[in-house]
Parts: structure tokens; sequence; C-alpha cells
């Protein structure tokens, strides 16, 4: 594992080298706007360590994706759409729409929502 990777977003955006709309900071996690919302609420929350999905963190014993959701709650509840309903989603691999390698769960809410997803 390494802590961060020099040509990864996400670890440019921790660093304060890519500005971005920071909603909450953690010790091991931060969560800002998406740059191209899906939704009214849509933040991603992230690891500030770089893991390239959400099953390499898991697999790694590192208690992110506990933590991670956790922290996509406390924010759903501060952007008051926590008791209508929200949906947390980590694409894994590109087939699957994954376009950044650094783990980042979507944290989507604030209108109805369709399943199964596009
Ligand atoms: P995914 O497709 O699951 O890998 O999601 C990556 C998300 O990252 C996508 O919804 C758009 C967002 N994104 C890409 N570049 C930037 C950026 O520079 N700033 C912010 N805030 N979001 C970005």
């Amino acid at each position: 594992m390494t802590t961060s990777e020099p040509d990864c977003l996400f670890c440019k955006i921790v660093a304060g080298g890519v500005p971005a709309e920071i909603v909450r900071e953690g010790e091991r996690v931060l969560a800002f706007r998406d740059i191209n919302p899906q939704a009214p609420t849509h933040v991603l929350v992230i690891p500030r360590e770089h893991y390239p999905d959400a099953a390499s963190a898991a697999r790694a014993g590192t208690g992110l994706l506990d933590e991670i959701a956790a922290e996509a709650h406390a924010i759903a509840e501060a952007e008051d759409i926590a008791s209508t309903g929200y949906r947390l989603v980590f694409n894994t691999g590109s087939g699957a729409g994954q376009t950044v390698f650094h783990l980042h769960c979507h944290l989507l809410g604030g209108r109805g929502m369709e399943w199964p997803p596009g």
C-alpha cells in the first residue's frame, strides 16, 4: 500500500493541489462535492490515503469503509436528506463506470432514486 500516488487526481485534492468544494474533513477521510453532480446532493467521500478501490481497502483491513459510511451518513444528516433516503455507490472497475482509481463513495440524494441503476 502506498499512501499517495503522484498522478492521482484525488490524492492531489487531498494535498490541496487541485481545488475542490470540501464538505467535511476527518483525520482519515475527506468529503467534497462532485464536479459533475447527478443529484441535488452529490458528494464524494474518500480516504486521504490512496487505495485504488473499495476492495483493496477492505482487504487491507483498514476499517475505512465503515468510516466512509459513517461520514456519508453525517453529511446526509447535515444536508437534511438522511430521513428521506440516500444512495451510496462504490463504482469498482472501469466496466462499472469507475473513472478515478482512488477509492471514493458517491453520496447521492435530494431526489427520487430509480432501481436498478443504469
Ligand atoms: P467514478 O466514475 O465512480 O470513478 O467517479 C468519479 C467522480 O469524480 C465523477 O462523478 C466525477 C468526479 N470528478 C472527476 N474529476 C473531478 C474533480 O476534479 N473534482 C471533483 N470535485 N470531482 C471530480
